[in-house]
């Protein structure tokens, strides 16, 4: 019996760039509930909101200063309850982000906590220096020391992430008890469940000095660990187990290992992996490698058969658009999105949509940093300013890999700023909505998102889509094939990632193909994506 976050597909909001209503430029609550029929038209089940707290937007969200309020540039309290009680008039779920590695400087405990005897000091990590060093040599996911040294207090706090984010110390019991106050009044709401953002670092067994690591040294004493687990089961226990809710975890640089770990013991419902991001990536995401459609069909492989339940993605709030990654922004714009559309839909586990990837949006056209609002692609072109890369190649590093190509605004129609704001948008509208906007492809039964919907259906319809098992069947350079099965049924998934057309010698009843196909001959044209019903 399959669970209801099982059978449903999840789309995926960045309320900043969703949709405007009130003309500052900033998407808002008020944006998203008038898209709530189409969404619903499209067949989602559940919304995931990326952080709509209030934030100083130091990370856009992800620094959140109230753990229970709403960011008074998305709303108000009354808006949210709306949100919720209209998503689910149309049986939508609402899932937030929860983000309890860190808070923002700003938040009213970090600020006490800056004063040596307060209550709030252990709601941190703070230590001495080492002389005139950090308290260790860790690295933080957007470059640089993972210390802050304060001044007003004489000592450092550990940020993983920017310095306007510091980690909370999960040894204060009162943190955790926070935490769970925090969980309870969202769950009271009927909010469905949580996204949990970086959710295996939170747990440091050690502030010792980390080994040497291409980046992010330290991670060894704080990936995955013992006490996170611990934290985990408490958490399910007291709290998860008594709602009708699910968690999916944000787990960086997570195993197949750490992975069955977590979904074990009931910890977390299904995770996010990162794997298969590494298709086109050397190491770090900053180096670009030529996109290996083979190298992402390993990976995804591996994980379908070494995870019972996946929670599947091409696309989010981090990531570049896909179809400029493992597709092809060009001539076959149309036809690779759709080809990515059927992997998504036809893995095993819970799809998730990023929103502007069912209208096939692709990376910004942007020109010069100025443009870029994201506070890790700054670090890092500074970092890589200092380290002595030339301006040309810092540029392509941001470009390729900045997380604002997939922030820009959603394109709703081919209007002033696509629709998306009557104001000045707060990040500049990708110049291709012209060509690529919601509006065009709506009525079109050809469209992008028409195609996506066809399959959200045929998913939803198809017990062995959702629930069949995963069998591998050829993962080449330009051929990824594999079967779903269940009991007696089965169908067999063909997904040509090159340009140039394939023999796949294989047979059976098209059931749905993105070339628009009645029937098979053993040939697939580029990009072209074929399911086929084998009995
Ligand atoms: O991201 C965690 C993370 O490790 C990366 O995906 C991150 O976005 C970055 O690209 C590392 O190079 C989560 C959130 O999804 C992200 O938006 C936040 O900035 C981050 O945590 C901190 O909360
Ligand atoms: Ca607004």
């Amino acid at each position: 019996m399959l669970k209801w976050w099982q059978e449903r597909v999840v789309y995926q909001i960045w309320p900043r760039s969703f949709q405007d209503s009130n003309g500052d430029g900033i998407g808002d609550l008020q944006g998203i509930i008038a898209h709530l029929d189409e969404l619903k038209d499209l067949g989602v089940g559940i919304i995931w909101l990326s952080p709509v707290y209030p934030s100083p937007n130091a990370d856009y969200g992800y620094d959140i200063s109230d753990y229970t309020g709403i960011n008074p540039e998305f709303g108000t309290m009354e808006d949210m309850d709306q949100l919720i009680a209209e998503a689910a008039k149309r049986d939508i779920k609402i899932v937030m982000d929860l983000v309890i590695n860190h808070t923002s400087d700003q938040h009213p405990w970090f600020q006490s906590s800056r004063e040596k005897n307060s209550p709030y000091r252990d709601y941190y990590i703070w230590r001495p220096g080492r002389g005139k060093r950090p308290p260790n040599n860790w690295g933080s996911f957007f470059g640089g020391p993972a210390w802050e040294y304060d001044p007003h207090s004489g000592e450092y706090y550990l940020h993983l992430f920017a310095k306007n984010q510091p980690d909370l110390n999960y040894r204060n019991p009162k943190v955790l008890a926070e935490v769970k106050d925090i969980l309870r009044f969202w769950l009271n709401k009927g909010i469905a469940g949580f996204r949990c953002d970086v959710i295996n670092i939170i747990w440091k067994s050690s502030l010792e000095n980390g080994r040497w690591r291409p980046a992010l040294k330290g991670l060894e004493h704080y990936l995955s660990q013992e006490g996170c687990h611990r934290i985990l089961q408490e958490l399910r226990r007291e709290i998860f187990d008594h709602y009708d809710c699910f968690t999916v975890g944000e787990t960086v640089f997570v195993t197949t290992q750490m992975a069955r770990d977590f979904l074990g013991q009931g910890e977390l419902d299904m995770v996010f992996s990162f794997e298969h991001m590494g298709a086109d990536e050397l190491l770090i995401k900053w180096f670009k490698r030529r996109f290996s459609p083979k190298r992402l069909a390993r990976a995804l492989t591996k994980w379908q058969l070494e995870v019972p339940w996946n929670a599947n993605y091409l696309e989010n709030h981090d990531q570049p658009r896909s179809v400029s990654r493992f597709g092809h922004e060009g001539e076959f714009w149309e036809q690779s999105a759709k080809l990515l559309c059927v992997l998504l839909l036809t893995l095993k586990g819970t799809p998730f949509i990023y929103q502007g990837q069912e209208i096939g949006m692709t990376n910004f056209d942007y020109t010069s940093m100025e443009q870029i609002r994201d506070i890790e692609s700054h670090n890092v072109y500074q970092l890589a300013k200092r380290l002595g890369f030339p301006p040309g190649l810092r540029w392509k590093l941001i470009k390729a890999s900045s997380r604002d190509n997939a922030r820009t605004p959603v394109q709703w129609n081919g209007g002033p700023n696509a629709g998306f704001t009557t104001g000045k948008p707060w990040i500049d509208v990708n110049s291709n909505y012209t060509k690529i906007n919601m509006e065009s492809q709506l009525n079109d039964p050809n469209s992008i998102r028409s195609f996506y919907k066809k399959m959200i259906a045929l998913r939803r319809e198809s017990p062995v889509l959702k629930a069949g098992d995963f069998e591998p069947v050829a993962i080449e350079e330009s051929l990824f094939a594999f079967r779903r099965k269940l009991e007696r049924e089965s169908l067999l998934v063909l997904l040509n990632f090159t340009q140039a057309a394939v023999a796949a010698p294989y047979r059976g009843q098209v059931v749905i193909s993105n070339y628009d196909r009645t029937s098979y001959g053993g040939r697939l044209e580029p990009f072209e994506a074929v399911v086929l019903r084998e009995n």
